[in-house]
């Protein structure tokens, strides 16, 4: 039994299509929306991405990637190195500082009920999440974010980053730009952008 993934590629479960086919595995992928019938059966809390590892259900996209990656030993500094608290340090400043700020302007855009949406709360979202996104990417160790390789947090920030572009907020800092041209060039970041298009 392989891995099979649950959540539409237009959610955070592009960040594990995009880990899978950096590690080149085979995996099925259930196309679900959140709270969708499949999605349900493995994980009654309904949201996406969830992962099947044989009979092991694993959700959360930080989490899955960081199960991943350790299981393969690829794109992650080994478990229990002062390298992986650095990695793991920019992997939760990431969701807290990128993730939980976009996400916060788009559950006021569409996902709250109407009546609970406050929409002023978005351009505060937008410059929050801008002084933030400089911020990480000032500190980029080398090609990629923690030195020469991809990590788990470079597939967040990315990912973080396209979210932030649909949000129409301000545009990254300029030192973003070479950096994205390199992950762009990535065949494992073109066939998920290619599943995610099709
Ligand atoms: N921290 C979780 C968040 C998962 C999440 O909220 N996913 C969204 C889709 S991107 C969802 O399923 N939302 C439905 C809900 O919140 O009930 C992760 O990174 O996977």
């Amino acid at each position: 039994m392989g891995y099979t993934l649950y959540g539409n590629t237009n959610t955070r479960a592009f960040r594990v299509v995009w880990m899978l086919e950096e590690l080149g595995l085979e995996y099925t992928h259930v196309q679900d929306a959140p709270h969708g019938e499949n999605v349900r059966r493995v994980s009654p809390l309904g949201k996406i991405p969830v992962l099947q590892d044989g009979e092991a259900i694993i959700p959360d996209s930080g989490a899955i990637l960081t199960y991943l990656s350790d299981k393969h030993g690829r794109f992650t500094a080994p478990a229990g190195t002062p390298e992986r608290g650095q990695q793991d340090a920019m992997t939760f400043r990431i969701l807290d500082e990128l993730d939980a700020v976009v996400w916060t302007a788009a559950r006021h855009t569409f996902v709250l009920p109407k009546e609970d949406r406050i929409g002023e709360v978005k351009p505060t979202c937008a410059k929050e999440f801008g002084r933030n996104f400089e911020a990480i990417c000032a500190e980029m160790k080398g090609d990629y974010l923690m030195g020469d390789e991809l990590t788990v947090p470079d597939i967040l920030l990315v990912h973080c980053s396209s979210w932030a572009r649909m949000a129409k907020f301000p545009p990254p800092p300029e030192s973003f730009k070479a950096y994205f041209n390199r992950i762009r060039s990535r065949p494992g970041f073109q066939a998920a952008a290619a599943k995610s298009a099709g």
